[in-house]
Parts: C-alpha cells; structure tokens; sequence
C-alpha cells in the first residue's frame, strides 16, 4: 500500500503554494484584469482549447491511435496517488471507482513467474495487456458473456464493476504445455483428445494448488450452480478465442481465467473478472510455433516486449507496420524494431 499520509502532504504543499501564487497575482493585478483572465480561460477551457504549455496535460492521454508509439517506452505514468488503493496484486493495482461498486483496474509492468519467485519488468506490458483485455473482455460480452470490464479510461487503466472474487483459478487447456506436460510427461504441442478444465486454490503461499470439484464444493469457494455457470462460460470464453486468435494466426494452448461474483439483494451472479491477456494465456504463431506469450519471461527466451507487441499488433490494435499476411519471424521483428528511431517522449 502507499503511504497515504505522504500523498496527502503533497497535496497540501501543492495547494499552499497555489494559494501564495493567487494571493500574490491579486495584490499586483487590478481585480479587474484578473476577472476577466479568469473569465477568458474558463471559455477557453470549455471550448477545448488545451492551456497546459508542456506538451498533453497529465492525465489525459492520447489512447488508441498512438498506443503503439508509446507503448514501449520506459513507464512515467505512475498510478494516480489520490485516490484510494484498495489492493495491489502481482501485476495490476486496484483503485476505489469513481461510484460504488466500480473500481479502476491499473495495469503495470511488473512480471512474475513461479508464484513470485522470479520477478521482472516488460515494459509497455501494462499497456498491452490493457487494450488487449479490453478487446477480449468487448468481443466476449458481445456473444453475452458478463464481465466486470466497464471501459477503458486510459493507457493503464479500465473501470471495472466491483466482484467478490472466487478464489480460483481456471485453467483451460487444447494443446499439451506447461505444468501438464510436466506432470503427465506429455509433450508440448500435442493437441488434447479435447478441452480439458482444471481449477486452482489462488493461495501464492500453496503455490496456487490444482482443487477438485469436491474439494471447491467442500470448502465453499464456489457452490455446485456457480462452478455449472463458471465451466459453461469457460468453454464458451475458449471456443470464442480459439477462433479470435486463429484468424490471426495464433495458436491458443492454454489459458486462465477468473471469476467474481456479483450480488443483487441476496442473490449473486458469476460474471468474468481479472484480465485476458498474453501474462495468463498461451499463444503459439501458427506457422513457425513462436511463444508470444509470457513463457518468453518464465523460460528466459528473450523478446518479450516485441512478442506482447505482436499479438497487439495482429488483433488490430496497434498502428500496421507489416503486412498481414507475412509469417512471423521474431528475432528479424526484433532487430526492425530495435533498428526503427524511437519516439519522441
Ligand atoms: N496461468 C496459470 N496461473 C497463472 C497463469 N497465468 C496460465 C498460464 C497458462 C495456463 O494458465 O499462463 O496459460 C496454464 O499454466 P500452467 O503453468 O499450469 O501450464
């Protein structure tokens, strides 16, 4: 958590010396000059006419069209400090919403792996993942999925409804990989005779352990209609992204997905939560088997940035700067991008 104590003598000190440069303007502008300042920038204001001098006012950021631009640079947008943090996790901090029962969902940079174990930073990850939830989250309510996801309202940032989280991870699985593969000695790539379900206790300090539907159902993380609700959704959420990332030429192996209850009166519902992006899914280039995904972290392959990038890129949701058709080839994307000059800050 941030100190709040700290953000809120900033803002005094802030607000003191605003307070001395009015008094100060007062005592050497005629009353008159200075109404009619005021009065002007108001208009203007109103108008649209951007007054901040330096470049775009904080705060407001130019979003889609120049996301691409901007998405791998070093961060400098920090989370708002205002407002009130209501909970930091691994990699996104949640804010109080502007009403109740909303909250903002910030995205960082901050990667782990292995529950924590290994920690780093892609950068413009927070970014990526951003938008690129947020098309996941649109398209799935589009074919009635609910989801917590309200809009974006910045680079790092979406309005989300309020859940009470269901404290499992589910996993959703058509092709061999990862801890499966590790524990059934099935190799990486084989597709599965057909989609496979598993659950998750979110507990870091068990090292988030596989659960059975019993023990979901013994220990009341979710009741037998919900984990109906939730597995039915799941397939749905896997058949609908299968062929989202296949148009693309992305092969999808695996994913996780979260799922928070919301409650009318005494009644809930389950509705989608958390995020969809490359830190939770897998997603292998159909022509050369590429890992666009974070494996590239887990497993130290390198490219990361680019590779988040590039499944950004494929869905439409970053500036063209390949055609569509060409088959991926990572390390020549890297060089081009390393090679290209960077924009200006
Ligand atoms: N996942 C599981 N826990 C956290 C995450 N992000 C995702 C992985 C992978 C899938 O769940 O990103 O897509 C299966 O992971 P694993 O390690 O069990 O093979």
């Amino acid at each position: 958590m941030h100190s709040a104590g700290g953000v809120a003598t900033a803002g005094h000190a802030n607000k003191d010396a605003k307070i001395t440069i009015a008094a100060l303007v007062c005592t050497l502008v005629p009353l008159e000059v200075g109404v009619v300042a005021l009065l002007a920038l108001a208009i203007a204001f109103r108008a649209g006419v951007r007054i901040w001098p330096f470049g775009p006012r904080p705060g407001i950021e130019a979003i889609a069209s120049s996301a691409g631009a901007l998405a791998f640079q070093p961060t400098k947008v920090s989370p708002m400090s205002r407002r009130r943090q209501i909970y930091e996790g691994k990699a996104k901090i949640l804010y109080e919403g502007p009403e109740p029962g909303t909250l903002i969902q910030y995205f960082k940079d901050d990667a782990t792996a292995f529950n924590a174990q290994k920690k780093g930073t892609i950068n413009g990850k927070g970014v990526i993942n951003n938008r690129i939830s947020e098309h996941v989250f649109t398209r799935l309510a589009h074919i009635g999925i609910p989801t917590h996801f309200i809009r974006r309202l910045n680079m790092r940032e979406q309005l989300i409804r309020q859940v009470e989280i269901i404290p499992l991870e589910v996993i959703v699985r058509n092709v061999a990989a990862g801890s499966l593969s590790k524990r059934l000695g099935f190799e990486e790539g084989e597709p599965l005779p057909h989609t496979l379900l598993e659950y998750s206790y979110k507990d870091d300090a068990l090292g988030d352990p596989f659960v059975s539907e019993e023990e979901i159902a013994c220990f009341g993380w979710a009741s037998n209609e919900e984990m109906q609700d939730i597995s039915a959704m799941a397939i749905r959420i896997n058949d609908f992204m299968c062929g989202m990332f296949a148009a693309v030429d992305i092969r999808l192996i695996d994913f996780k997905v979260e799922f928070g209850r919301i409650w009318d009166g005494d009644y809930s519902r389950v509705i989608l939560a958390d995020e969809i992006s490359p830190d939770g899914c897998r997603l292998w280039d159909m022509t050369t088997g590429e890992k666009l995904d974070k494996d590239r972290f887990r497993r130290d392959l390198g490219g990361e940035e680019e590779a988040y990038q590039e499944v950004a890129r494929r869905l439409g949701l970053l500036q063209e700067d390949a055609s569509p058709g060409q088959v991926f080839d990572l390390s020549a994307h890297r060089t081009k991008l390393r090679s290209s000059p960077k924009p200006k800050k």
